[in-house]
């Protein structure tokens, strides 16, 4: 039997993704950058033991068709790469509260990713596991890289991979205001956003100018046009997103008060900057010796957590055990 496990963190974009040039090789209209997490981790183990078909299970339950369908064809993928042919049991799990509205398709892509790859014996360069992790959910490609990293878009499969990129220290508050899943997935909000919002190019040509300014500003250290460049970034892929047809609206009256919270301290010389991905949570970003003001001030407005910037996707020891079903499982009461 051969074996492997990993682990990976979420990621939080400073300069957002959304939407693809191709949904086949998962190429992204434009690059993006963002910050890995400390916290939320997902850990999966991959074992070949000779199965008939692959199988997963999710914090010790079997998954769902859609899920495991998913993780299949993700494996598929490892499998022509590595030129195997043997199937694996997936045990996968992952540390985010259930309602806390953060995404787990990044950290969980990005850990399968490298468990998969070392079970089946590949061993791939860090631009190669981003590459790998890229085609099981775009934004997992920069949960393979610690702290700041830039996703160049590429031209191709070879050129699109997330790597390291040097940045001003950083902490992010996280505001949760719903943690239900979101009626329309980030893929398929993509799709309708590309289809049908008159401002989705504009949307991609000016995302390009904003990463470029981004890594000038990660470069120079320069907190300040980190966080405004930030802002613009989530409120214009938001604008473009509201534009799409039928419309399509992930900010609450509670998401915008945060980022209103957000202005009222930047007036007050406390820089925090707003951000939103596909849901109504905002998340602030700001210096670390600052998060515990920032976050004192959105108190009341959602549930609160600090988090800070975390390392890549990593091999650990100890693995996902199976969960054995309880011996009266089933028995009615
Ligand atoms: C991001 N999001 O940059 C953006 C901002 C959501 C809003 O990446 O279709 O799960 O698997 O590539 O990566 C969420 O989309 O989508 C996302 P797929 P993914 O973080």
């Amino acid at each position: 039997m051969t074996a492997a496990t990993a682990r990976a963190h979420p990621n939080i974009a400073l300069v957002k993704y959304w939407g693809k040039r191709d949904e086949q090789l998962m190429l992204p209209a434009a690059g993006s950058l963002s910050l890995t997490l400390d916290a939320f981790a997902t850990t999966t183990t991959v074992e070949l033991r000779g199965e008939e078909r692959d199988a997963f299970t999710l914090n010790g339950a079997a998954a769902t068709e859609g899920q495991t369908e998913r993780v299949t064809a993700f494996l598929e993928l490892v499998r022509q790469w590595a030129g195997a042919s043997e199937h694996a049991v997936v045990r996968s799990v992952n540390l985010a509260p259930t309602g806390a509205g953060l995404a787990s398709s990044a950290s969980g892509f990005a850990a399968l990713a490298l468990a998969a790859s070392a079970a089946y014996g590949l061993e791939l360069e860090p631009r190669d596991l981003s590459r790998l992790a890229r085609r099981g959910s775009g934004s997992a490609c920069r949960s393979i890289v610690p702290e700041l990293a830039i996703w160049h878009a590429g031209i191709d499969d070879a050129s699109s991979f997330a790597e390291p990129i040097a940045g001003p220290a950083m902490a992010m508050v996280i505001v949760t205001i719903d943690g239900s899943t979101k009626a329309v997935s980030s893929r398929e909000a993509m799709r309708r956003t590309i289809a049908t919002s008159p401002y989705y190019p504009g949307w991609v040509s000016s995302t390009e100018r904003t990463l470029a300014e981004m890594a000038v500003a990660c470069g120079a250290g320069d907190f300040t046009r980190v966080g405004e460049l930030t802002e613009v970034s989530a409120l214009r892929m938001h604008a473009s997103i509201q534009a799409a047809e039928p419309p399509l609206r992930y900010l609450r009256a509670a998401s915008v008060a945060v980022f209103d919270a957000a202005e009222q301290m930047r007036a007050e010389g406390l820089e925090a900057y707003a951000t939103a991905d596909a849901g109504p949570n905002v998340v602030l970003v700001c210096r670390p010796e600052d998060a515990a003001a920032v976050a004192a001030r959105v108190e009341g407005l959602g549930q609160v957590r600090v988090v800070g910037a975390g390392p890549g996707a990593a091999l650990v020891e100890e693995p996902v055990e199976p969960v054995e079903p309880a011996p009266d499982a089933g028995v009615p009461a």
